[in-house]
């Protein structure tokens, strides 16, 4: 009697098991459905999920995460949102299949699964494509893989069997077809998540002062040879690297899409900016370092320089070790690369002039001997490292009577060390706030320094770099090698 009982209810569990097992493969062959049709797009189910993860983990663990384990956070986050999609949807699956089952009517539970399914799909999503992608395996295996009423293990098995093979069609086709979408449709799986957590680092990090940039620039500058830029189209568009090589190598689009992929904040400034000018920004860039397909193609040893071109028909020239510390950016703060900053490719040189920092690149020539680039045969020295400064963009007068200064200060590779901030012309110095450095080397600091003023004061500011070295006072001009000087105002209470 007892063991009756007891075989009953492992009979019971079996069952129950069985139908959560099945409803979560059919769940699992609903998400490759969904991958197959948008690929690694922000419209693939998991990929909307992990916005959400990404967005509403606490600041504090985002940045722990990233601190410590990299890029194995952003793995973390993705896992995370593989669990949630399938535990979310598969919710309704089971739901649906209970209810096929206890009606009778296999047809009743694949049309509710896959209906309610995709009404969640599309409200992740938004998309019909990527929630259709979803409703259609699931519609197959809800309906043709339900076990009968009274689950004999041969017929449990038999509908585990089928659920599987529904799953593993599906996956067969989001391998193949899911990949080929995947360079049009935009940032991919591990960007996505990479990206937004970076971008939300800086937003922690930035000072909140009225009037100033964030340190990701809400805009960004942009200094153009030409007055309308070049369309490219990026399919027909390939990166050459000629000259003094051992082997000419030639990369397309999608070529350097496949490299080891980056993200890197890197601060921009032109030579041209005046001392207290607007010509300065900071974004975060994705890409690939140059070094490896430099490599490849073996430069020769000549001038050990290199000449970059574009194609509007624009040319610098520099040393080719600041070359090899450089970087190939397609992305900017988490999509490609405006047609304005260079679509579909430019170049990210740390610590220079942002004169290098060449648009629309189409050619990396290993020269033999020096040669002048575009600027310099105009007269500008702006191939080197940069200068350091110190802005002063913002002055608000605060409720208390107090002002509030700021600020942002960059001096390349060196970093910033320190910004002083002197309310009586110069006599005394105080240190400044300075914002948390972001993790890569070439971006720049907030500052921030607040006083009483009393009647009309002269404030003078003035950074130090991370070798020490205080920002040089003696005032000189853009032209010809870049603004030098401390920036200098009156504020009145
Ligand atoms: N192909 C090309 N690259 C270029 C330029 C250009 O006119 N053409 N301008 C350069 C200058 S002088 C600067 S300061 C930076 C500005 O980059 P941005 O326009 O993205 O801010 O791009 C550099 N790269
Ligand atoms: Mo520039």
């Amino acid at each position: 009697m007892n063991l009756l009982r007891n075989s009953e209810i492992s009979k019971k569990i079996q069952r129950h098991d069985r139908l959560l097992l099945i409803g979560t493969i059919a769940t699992i062959a609903g998400l490759f459905g969904s991958f197959a049709l948008v690929g690694l797009s922000p419209r693939f189910i998991i990929t909307a999920i992990n916005q959400y993860v990404v967005t509403y983990t606490p600041a504090l663990i985002v940045r722990w995460t990233i601190l410590l384990l990299g890029d194995a956070g952003h793995y973390l986050h993705i896992g995370l949102s593989i669990l949630l999609g399938i535990g979310l949807f598969s919710v309704i699956t089971v739901t649906g299949l209970y209810l096929g089952i206890d009606r009778d009517e296999p047809l009743l539970g694949g049309i509710f699964s896959s209906l309610f399914g995709i009404g969640l799909a599309y409200i992740l999503t938004g998309s019909v494509v990527s929630a259709i992608g979803y409703g259609v395996p699931v519609f197959i295996v809800i309906t043709f893989a339900p076990p009968e009423g009274d689950p004999t293990p041969d017929l449990n098995r038999r509908s585990t069997l089928k659920a599987i093979a529904g799953m593993i069609g599906s996956g067969g086709l989001a391998a193949v077809f899911g990949n080929r979408t995947q360079i049009k449709a935009g940032n991919t799986l591990s960007e996505t998540a990479a990206i937004e957590s970076q971008l939300q680092l800086a937003r922690q990090r930035s000072l909140d002062i009225e009037g100033i940039d964030p340190l990701v620039s809400n805009g960004f500058y942009e200094v153009d040879i030409n007055s309308v830029n070049p369309t490219v189209q990026r399919d027909k568009w390939s990166l050459q690297i000629t000259g003094e090589v051992e082997q000419k190598r030639e990369f397309s689009f999608e070529e350097l899409r496949n490299k080891p992929r980056e993200h890197r904040f890197n601060t921009l400034r032109c030579v041209g900016d005046p001392l207290n000018g607007r010509k300065m920004d900071n974004a975060l860039w994705t890409g690939t370092p140059i070094q490896p397909l430099l490599e490849q193609a073996r430069p020769k040893s000549g001038c050990e320089c290199v000449m970059l071109r574009a194609v509007d028909d624009y040319y610098e020239e520099f040393p080719l070790e600041a070359l090899r510390q450089g970087f190939l950016a397609w992305g900017m703060n988490g999509r490609f690369l405006p047609r304005r900053h260079g679509y579909p490719v430019r170049a990210l040189i740390p610590g220079h002039w942002g004169e290098i920092n060449v648009k629309w690149l189409t050619e990396i020539e290993i020269l033999d001997k020096e040669a002048l680039g575009f600027w310099e045969k105009r007269g500008w020295h702006g191939t080197g490292p940069v200068n350091t400064v110190a802005k002063l963009h913002a002055v608000n007068h605060l409720s208390d009577g107090s002002v509030e200064i700021g600020g942002h200060a960059y001096a390349g590779l060196r970093g910033i060390q320190n910004v002083e901030v002197s309310t009586d012309g110069g006599e005394t110095w105080n240190d400044a706030v300075l914002s948390e450095t972001l993790p890569d080397e070439d971006t720049w600091r907030m500052w921030r320094y607040t006083f009483k003023p009393s009647g009309k004061q002269t404030v003078v500011v003035r950074a130090i770099d991370g070798t020490g070295t205080l920002q040089p006072r003696k005032r000189s001009n853009a032209y010809p090698s870049g603004a030098t000087g401390w920036v200098q105002m009156t504020v009145s209470e």
